[in-house]
């Protein structure tokens, strides 16, 4: 099972980078592909309706401006959509964020947040809906979530021995 991660341009790649790395860290299959509903939407509808054969199960989205990709998305599949509002000038991500969220009923994009944590969290959601069928992917995600707590608790007994310093 794989996941597809969809992006409007190759200018938010490098914002998307992270989304990429996490799925590798928890060694999840990904093909990513610059996408465009506006600019190639022919491709985006071959893209999503041959997917399911090559094993991809949840599809990430990320888009700006009028961001349009993940909605067009979900109204060509029935797996999960994660939509990430990419945070671009000049309205940083407002102009995304609502037009990811703002889905009519009947046409569900799971909305992420926009700037640096969105693209992880698309990432880790795509993990725990793949994971709700795959034991050995929970237990990955198991451990990344108890090394993210240790990296906590090591920077909290920093801070603690800076202060008394
Ligand atoms: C959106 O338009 C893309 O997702 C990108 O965030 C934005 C600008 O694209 P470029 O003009 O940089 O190609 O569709």
């Amino acid at each position: 099972m794989s996941v597809a991660l969809l992006m409007g341009s190759d200018s938010d790649f490098p914002r998307l980078e992270p989304c990429v790395k996490t799925l590798r860290e928890l060694e999840i299959p990904c093909e990513a592909r610059v996408l465009s509903a506006h600019r190639t939407p022919h491709q985006v509808v071959e893209f999503v309706e041959s997917a399911p054969k090559r094993g991809v199960r949840v599809f990430i989205c990320a888009a700006g401006g009028a961001a349009h990709l993940a909605g067009v998305v979900t109204a060509h599949t029935d797996f999960p959509v994660l939509g990430i509002p990419m945070d671009n000038p000049p309205l940083n991500g407002l102009d995304a964020l609502l037009s990811t969220v703002q889905m009519p009923g009947g046409i569900p994009v799971g909305t992420l947040g926009t700037g640096s944590g969105g693209p992880v969290n698309a990432a880790l959601l795509a993990a725990r809906i793949l994971a709700l069928s795959d034991p050995a992917l929970a237990e990955r995600l198991a451990r990344y979530r108890s090394s993210m707590t240790k990296k906590v608790l090591e920077r909290d007994a920093a801070l603690q021995l800076k202060l008394k310093g």
